[in-house]
């Protein structure tokens, strides 16, 4: 015991010593040497060789990025509302956020996982985790657009998620706080050990990509922090960072440092899918929410579900093992082999590597030192492929290229440390500014690594930027590793803060990017495909505007009849056909937000007709010259006066035979 405080007071003092001494490591103007910086160069017309998929923290949204320019394309709203293009405000896009707690505008997104077949990227689909309310959401990667979310039941911080199988058969996720679970929540907070568990979520993605919670595992109340699926050879086989293995609720911070190791755990997921077979899963009530957007009618909608099937791996053997990991273990990474397991212990001194082959031996002879909560823990020999000594200090995340070379970041020391897998040798450090938490190296997580580049994401940038009040920007740093050593090539500030990101290559995603909606495939119910079809239609205090946006012009546009109270549903058709070509909408007074309509798409604005007078309303995407005449008024009069609908379609006889007087 005593020792073991003896080393966390250690480690206290190393992190007090890097945090005053190591976040300067030299000039930041002497990192970029020689025609290293060209390097980053996209010259004007050309494109970028990778997409980077970045997740953006606190902002609940994923930014795109080109790689090596590092310049921004793109950011799709996940788990948060997005006033440039009314997500989470149109009428469409609400359910999306909609969870078994209601309507959640704002989520915490921090781990992207890109589709794979075979173990490769195939550029379907890329998966986030909502950290705070825990769900999982699928990006279509055609459209950028976050196309499902499902909710994750039992769950608290769904930290460890959503981490890929091979042939992205499932979706993984697991909690970050153990929570009470089933009938009886309501217990004292002290009673953690008895009545918290963690759950792991297996959801089953189809062919057509969507997600339905298959199983969950019911674990000992730890924390889960990451997780990678296996591959090759531990294919069938998921591993899963744990710390606060004390099973500590108060004070973590030092409770949960205690024990000298924490656990990789390891499942055996084939497995589980027998005793699924077997009928050996207990149904238990739930409610979450599963939230889908329908592609033919642009329409999202919601369903709550009510319950989910759980598997209790201390009752059914060969599930779950637990190998010891030391300290307070972060990232949990399986090289492209298959083979190797690297453990990234946030306090620890050394980097443990693991072989999936000792690891089936020592279970098959069953090299145990005891169970944890009935789950058998291996030997910590007997699954250890070697330690790396020396790496650095706080090591958190590792990515690995193709020719056997692994990359981790290193908080503390704020380096990215590379290494060989097999030799377990240090190879080279570059510094990064400053304190880098997740890296990035294109392809690094997939049996083919693309390699080329490995990208920092930066918690600090203090010194790299213009100042600009109290928050600064996060940041990403691209370093070019064809060669030997590792050389910094450029610093490019990310909005949100970044946590994990993978990189695809272009040619994977361009030639199927999508670029319109077809008009003849639109089937949202109140798509007016054609200015011919545009009118507005009265049911009871709704008023429901059917509305087409082409250049220059919106139908109708003008409106009158809209009584005080009513609630009016401008369903806007933006009939364009042509690439990049939206038009926007907005009316004055409009409480919730703007919407933007892509070609051939249907969006919904709600507006309160709340006050009597004539109110304008325009297109807010500059879309062609006569964008500032792309406009209309509706007309609201008091409830006893008694105008009829009407409306114009905008045409030069309406002018003439003063239609509308
Ligand atoms: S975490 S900085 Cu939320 Cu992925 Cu490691
Ligand atoms: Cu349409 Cu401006």
């Amino acid at each position: 015991m005593k020792t073991l405080n003896k080393f966390v007071w250690g480690m206290a003092g190393i992190l007090a010593a890097f945090t005053i001494y190591s976040c300067k490591p030299s000039g930041p103007s002497e990192a970029i040497t020689g025609d290293a910086a060209s390097k980053a160069y996209v010259a004007p017309g050309k494109y970028d060789e990778f997409y980077n998929i970045v997740s953006g923290g606190f902002n609940g949204q994923i930014g795109v990025y080109g790689i090596p320019s590092g310049r921004l394309f793109k950011i799709i709203p996940v788990f948060a509302t997005f006033p440039e293009n009314g997500y989470g405000y149109s009428e469409e896009s609400k359910p999306m956020l909609n969870t078994a707690n209601g309507f959640v505008p704002w989520d915490d997104l921090h781990h992207i996982s890109l589709s794979t077949t075979n173990g490769e990227h195939d550029g379907r689909w890329a998966f986030a985790n909502g950290n705070n309310t825990p769900r999982v959401a699928r990006i279509d990667l055609k459209t950028f657009k976050t196309v499902e979310i499902l909710e994750l039941p039992n769950s608290g911080g769904n930290h460890s998620s959503p981490y890929i199988t091979e042939n992205t058969e499932y979706v993984v996720a697991s909690t970050r706080f153990s929570v009470p679970i089933g009938d009886n929540t309501d217990v004292p907070i002290s009673s953690f050990k008895k009545n918290f568990k963690g759950t792991v979520s297996f959801i089953k993605v189809d062919t057509s990509g969507h997600m339905n919670i298959a199983f969950q595992l019911v674990t000992p109340g730890v924390s889960f922090d990451l997780a990678r699926a296996g591959k090759g050879p531990s294919h069938g086989w998921f591993f899963f960072s744990t710390y606060n293995t004390e099973q500590a609720y108060t004070l973590l911070e030092v409770n949960a440092s205690q024990k000298d190791k924490d656990f990789i755990m390891a499942v055996n997921w084939k497995k589980a899918e027998e005793y699924l077979k077997q009928g050996k899963g207990k149904t238990v009530k739930s409610k979450y929410a599963h939230n889908v957007l329908n592609e033919s009618t642009h329409m999202s909608s919601s369903e709550i579900l009510e319950e989910v099937m759980q598997l209790d791996p201390a009752e059914l053997k060969d599930i779950v093992y637990f190998i010891p990991c030391p300290k307070s273990p972060h990232g949990c990474d399986v090289d492209p082999s298959g083979e190797y397991i690297v453990g990234s212990g946030k306090l620890a001194a050394l980097i443990p590597v693991f072989s999936f082959s000792k690891l089936q031996k020592a279970i098959a002879d069953k090299s145990f030192e005891g169970d944890f909560a009935g789950i058998p823990v291996v030997k910590y020999e007997s699954a250890l492929y070697g330690e790396v000594q020396k790496p650095g200090l706080g090591p958190l995340h590792t990515e690995f290229d193709a020719n056997g070379n692994a990359y981790t970041s290193m908080f503390v020391s704020s380096e990215i440390v590379k290494w060989n897998v097999k030799e377990l040798k240090v190879l080279d450090r570059a510094p990064t500014y400053y304190s880098i938490g997740h890296l990035c190296v294109p392809g690094g997580p997939t049996k083919k690594p693309h390699g080329k580049y490995v990208i920092a994401y930066n918690k600090i940038t203090k010194d790299r930027y213009l100042p600009t009040g109290p928050e600064l920007t996060q940041s990403a740093q691209l370093y070019d590793i064809s060669g030997e050593k590792m050389k910094l090539i450029l610093d490019f500030p990310t909005t949100g803060e970044p946590h994990y990101a993978e990189a695809i290559p272009a040619e994977l995603l361009m030639p199927k990017s999508q670029k319109i909606y077809r008009l003849e495939d639109n089937k949202h119910p109140y798509a007016a495909l054609g200015e011919g079809k545009t009118k507005v239609e009265r049911k009871g205090n709704e008023v429901h505007v059917y509305m087409t946006a082409i250049r220059s012009h919106l139908t109708p546009d003008n409106i009158e009849g809209i009584k005080q109270g009513d609630d009016v549903y401008f369903h806007v058709t933006n009939l364009e056909q042509d690439w990049d070509v939206p038009h926007g909408f907005a009316i004055k007074g409009a409480n919730n937000a703007e919407i933007l309509i892509m070609p051939g798409e249907t969006q919904t604005l709600k507006w309160k007709a709340d006050r009597v007078g004539v109110f304008p309303f325009y297109c807010t995407d500059f879309c062609s010259a006569l964008h500032q005449e792309m406009q209309g008024y509706a007309r609201v009069s008091a409830p006893n006066n008694n105008v009829e609908i009407k409306y114009s379609t905008g045409k030069i006889e309406d002018q003439i035979t003063g239609a509308g007087q």
